[in-house]
């Protein structure tokens, strides 16, 4: 989409602070980390959230937990504890629609979060 911020992170015309991508998905570092370790992953082909995913863009993501063990490990935070999170709709706080997973750690997190 092309006015959609992520999808010109994916296309290089937006700098990002990249931690690993492959051939379907990109981790970069979150620009406003709430966390020490705050890493957005998202699929480099176009899809709003999960409440969009149907029968046509599902391969889109299919694959993208095994990125998420990846990028875990690459950061140091395979064996520590992480969290992920997709905000999915604006009640639940989406504010870019272009599907993320939000991965947190680096650090100890209350559940639920206070
Ligand atoms: P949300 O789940 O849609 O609210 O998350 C969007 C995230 O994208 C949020 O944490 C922003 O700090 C982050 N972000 C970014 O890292 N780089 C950008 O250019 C933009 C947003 I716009």
């Amino acid at each position: 989409m092309s006015d959609c911020i992520f999808c010109k992170i994916v296309d290089g015309s937006i700098p990002s602070n990249k931690v690993l991508e492959n051939d379907k998905f990109v981790a970069f570092h979150d620009l406003n980390p709430v966390k020490k370790v705050h890493v957005l992953i998202i699929p480099k082909n176009h899809v709003d959230n999960i409440a969009t995913l149907n029968a046509d863009n599902e391969s889109y993501v299919a694959g993208m937990l095994s990125f998420v063990k990846d990028v875990a490990k690459e950061l140091g935070i395979g064996e520590d504890g992480y969290r992920l999170i997709f905000n999915t709709g604006e009640k639940a706080g989406q504010t870019v629609f272009h599907m993320h997973a939000h991965l947190l750690g680096g650090e100890e997190m209350g559940w639920p979060e206070a």
